[in-house]
């Protein structure tokens, strides 16, 4: 008789735990494609159990928000700081979650001295060259076997699909891409390596990263994913975003969503994309929901995330990854741009550290 009510206890226990375990998006999505978040260094060393069990039990994956980018771990020729980076390490390794390394090649946070010599005048071709290859071959090196893959170069286009006239592109040339996707490639050879951008339902970014795409396979280079940034507003064309999936799976490789979350504040102006340059002063009007996010504006949010989720799953066979660009709503970037001091709503988790009531939603579309 105690046996039986041992059995059926430690029965009903199991159900309870299981139960619950699926009622996060780490479980519900496991046989998808990873649930990812972007964490910053506050988050990781954080002692409060309310943020480390949010991060543990809710996502598979996780970047660094900022702090493998060139600005925070090399800001000095001579000079490497990897304490940030290890510790976020360290925290996915304990949490048994997938690392990607963001980001190696980019136009924005990187550090003065990179693109000058001791007399302050800009670097030849070769030496700025030389220094992407040390910058590359140590970070990747140093993680070597970490890290599941690394955004090699980060938004190198423009929305008219041209290039980006940054430092790299202009003092190497079109080839500073190849160059850093071999690079990465000789320091760990296993790791995975994607390009990313934002906008990626533009049509004519859309062509130009395929034509990356082509090249880098046309040189032996390996490229294994793109990453969709996806920092979505209730006007993106879904229509066009689903093609652009479609349109880099057709190329032979991943796709992986990489910093997904859906402002549900006013733009400013017509442009929905995320150049860190853009940037209005701020006006009350903007700013409208500072005592919490209204039931209508919710629902239009849990709507749309449900839309995109249902674009998710159905190509979940090339999707590897779905990584939201925060861990909570009042961590998120988007409270600061492109207009500082304003409250926004974008991301999963609110700022208590619960998952918000679209959550559930998107996790009934798994089952
Ligand atoms: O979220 C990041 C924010 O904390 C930084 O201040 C900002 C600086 O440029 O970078 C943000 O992350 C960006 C990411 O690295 C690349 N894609 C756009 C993201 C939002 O700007």
């Amino acid at each position: 008789m105690k046996q039986n009510r041992l059995l059926l206890f430690l029965l009903f226990s199991l159900s309870v735990v299981s139960i619950y375990a699926q009622n996060t998006m780490r479980e519900a999505f496991k046989d998808k494609f990873l649930i990812g978040a972007a964490v910053n260094i506050r988050q990781v060393k954080s002692k409060d159990p309310k943020i480390q069990k949010v991060i543990k039990e809710q996502f598979s994956a996780l970047v660094p928000e900022n702090c493998m980018k060139p600005e925070e771990i090399h800001p000095k020729q001579y000079l490497w700081d990897f304490s940030d980076a290890d510790a976020i390490v360290k925290l996915a390794q304990k949490n048994k979650q997938a690392i990607t390394g963001h980001c190696l090649v980019w136009h924005s946070q990187v550090p003065y001295w990179f693109f000058k010599d001791d007399m302050a005048q800009p670097v030849t071709k070769e030496e700025l060259i030389n220094r992407m290859r040390d910058h590359i071959h140590t970070v990747v090196g140093r993680y070597k076997g970490k890290i599941k893959g690394w955004d090699v170069v980060n938004e190198a286009i423009l929305d008219n699909g041209q290039m980006r006239n940054t430092q790299f592109y202009n003092t190497i040339g079109p080839e500073y891409i190849r160059l850093a996707f071999q690079f990465a490639h000789e320091a760990d050879p296993n790791a995975e390596l994607y390009y990313n951008d934002y906008s990626m339902d533009n049509p004519a970014k859309r062509q130009t990263v395929v034509n990356i795409i082509r090249d880098l396979k046309a040189h032996g280079c390996r490229i294994d994913g793109v990453g969709m940034q996806s920092h979505v507003s209730f006007s993106t064309n879904l229509a066009e975003y689903e093609k652009s999936i479609e349109t880099f799976a057709a190329e032979g490789v991943k796709v992986m969503v990489t910093e997904l979350d859906l402002s549900v504040l006013p733009w400013p102006s017509g442009n929905y994309g995320a150049a860190v340059e853009t940037n209005f002063e701020y006006q009350k009007s903007m700013n409208p929901y500072t005592d919490g996010l209204p039931a209508d504006k919710a629902k239009e949010q849990t709507d749309f995330f449900v839309k995109l989720f249902k674009i998710y799953l159905k190509h979940a066979d090339v999707i590897d990854r779905v990584t939201f660009w925060g861990l909570t709503d009042g961590d998120s970037w988007k409270n600061g741009w492109p207009m500082a001091g304003r409250t926004d709503y974008p991301l999963a988790i609110d700022r208590n550290y619960n998952p918000k009531p679209f959550v559930e939603e998107i996790i009934k579309l798994a089952k």
